[in-house]
């Protein structure tokens, strides 16, 4: 790391002046970790703050770094108020009382994505949207490599966009959520993509408009923005004299999917690949091969190289994935589609009539906006977990609903309900969190039911 490039960017940015700033990092998960292993190499003076009493890393931290002063089991005020910059991860609410109250007293709000965003120079290419996010970011790291830039990739992903710099790549691709970017300022992206907004996180944010308005600030700066043309809310954030591409599976754009006895796959009249050379299920992952190549095109990736990526691209766990056959019935777990955006395109990706398994937190979203897609597309729906009252009234008289205590009874109640030629799909619209570790664990619970009850 060049620490006179990092310090002249965060004096310029942040008015963080070494010797006078008193930094504190709030979050002690994996963001506050890896904030505070970076500020260990700088001759930043630091400490950390994070309301519970154990936080996931303070044995780590005390180990590692004892001479940091740490707060926990809640937010200190007076710690909080004699900071001068809090590096607050993306966990904690900017609307926590404590963090609102030293914010209006003056103290300088950032993100880890801020202190990198000062301490590389390297490229980023920059992805956030309500779904797609992690399906994108993946598929530009492979295509990144496969065009011979070592590119690393990470953010809301899983590793933190600090602890990237390691790995000393000439590429950074990182996914960022609206919690991230909303305390970002200092990430000027060379291409940044908002690849559609949907409701999400309503628990969090005042409304849709701020949501967006959150999702929007990847953009700052002056690298190409990335937008998708099937989107109006996405398309609504064009800025003016900025480079732009588009993105589109309805009809034609920069990148787009032209349909005809094939569907390829086109950049302007280039025909790129056949669409079934995509070995991703649904309309929404051409969607998002299309955004991904777009991306790439911005930071001067190889047309070619970044195609034969997409062809080897298997696609990630607990999206879509189809886990079992058996009586001519397929089981596909799609856990992670934690909103209504996810379960709607996976809805709409088949032709045939799908059990739908869903619930779980529904996150403050209005559950009526699945009415449609339910109703089009499935046989009756299983509901889950803490808000299925609320989705239960949401579809009334759509198609049958079944109520489940848990994930087994869920897949025999679809094993019951099942006719050769079904889908079964686990595609909640739901965060798991009330009933799961996460939506890995989710999915996982789902699968061994499946194969638990194939076996019988
Ligand atoms: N927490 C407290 N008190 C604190 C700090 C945190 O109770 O003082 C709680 C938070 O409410 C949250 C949990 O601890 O429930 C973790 O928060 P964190 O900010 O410490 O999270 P990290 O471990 O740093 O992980 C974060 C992202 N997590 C969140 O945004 C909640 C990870 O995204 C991301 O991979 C990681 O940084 C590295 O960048 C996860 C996620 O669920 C996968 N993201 C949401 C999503 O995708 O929908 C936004
Ligand atoms: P994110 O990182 O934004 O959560 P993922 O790639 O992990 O996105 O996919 C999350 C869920 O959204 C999965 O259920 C997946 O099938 C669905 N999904 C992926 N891409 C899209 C898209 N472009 N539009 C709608 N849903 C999508």
């Amino acid at each position: 790391m060049n620490n006179a490039m990092l310090l002249s960017a965060l004096e310029e940015k942040f008015n963080l002046n070494p010797a006078s700033a008193r930094l504190l990092i709030v979050g002690l998960g994996a963001t506050g970790y890896s904030a505070a292993q970076f500020l260990q190499q700088t001759p930043i003076k630091f400490g950390v703050i994070d309301s519970r009493r154990n936080p996931p890393l303070i044995n780590s931290l005390r180990e590692q770094m004892p001479d940091v002063p740490v707060f926990s089991g809640g937010f200190d005020q007076a710690a909080l108020e004699v900071a001068t910059h809090l590096l607050v991860s993306p966990g904690v609410s900017l609307n926590e009382k404590a963090i609102h109250k030293a914010m209006q007293a003056g103290v300088t709000v950032m993100s880890d994505i801020d202190l990198f965003a000062c301490a590389t120079d390297k490229p980023i290419i920059a992805i956030t949207g309500s779904n797609g996010k992690s399906t994108v970011t993946t598929m530009l790291g492979d295509m990144g490599n496969a065009a011979g830039v070592k590119t690393a990739i990470g953010g809301n992903l899983g590793t933190p966009a600090l602890d990237l710099l390691a790995q000393n790549g000439n590429l950074y691709v990182l996914e960022l959520s609206s919690f991230q970017l909303e305390r970002t300022s200092a990430l000027n992206a060379k291409a940044a993509a908002v690849l559609n907004i949907s409701p999400d996180h309503l628990d969090r944010h005042d409304d849709m408009a701020d949501y967006a308005r959150e999702k929007q600030r990847i953009f700052r700066g002056d690298g190409a923005i990335i937008l998708n043309a099937d989107d109006p809310l996405v398309m609504a954030m064009a800025g003016k004299g900025r480079s732009c591409l588009t993105f589109s599976v309805l009809h034609e754009a920069d990148f787009y999917l032209q349909r005809g006895t094939i569907n390829y796959l086109m950049f302007g009249e280039r025909m790129l690949m056949r669409a079934d050379e995509l070995r991703l299920e649904g309309t929404h992952n051409i969607a998002n091969a299309l955004a991904a190549l777009a991306l790439g095109y911005a930071v001067g990736l190889d047309i070619e190289a970044m195609c034969q990526a997409l062809k080897k691209f298997k696609g990630l766990a607990h999206r879509m994935q189809k886990v079992a056959e058996s009586q001519n019935v397929s089981w596909v777990n799609d856990s992670k589609a934690t909103n209504i955006g996810a379960c709607i395109a996976a809805l709409e990706g088949y032709d045939r009539k799908v059990i739908l398994i869903a619930g779980g937190d529904a996150k403050g979203a209005d559950m009526c906006e699945l009415a449609p897609a339910v109703k089009a597309k499935t046989k009756c729906v299983i509901l889950m977990g803490k808000d299925a009252a609320l989705i239960e009234r949401a579809l009334a008289g759509c198609v049958p609903v079944h109520s489940a205590a848990n994930m087994k009874e869920a897949v025999r109640i679809a094993r019951q309900q099942s006719e050769a030629g079904d889908i079964v799909l686990l595609s909640p619209a739901c965060a798991s969190l009330d009933q799961y570790k996460s939506y890995a664990d989710r999915g996982n619970k789902f699968v061994e039911a499946v194969l638990e009850q194939s076996a019988c």
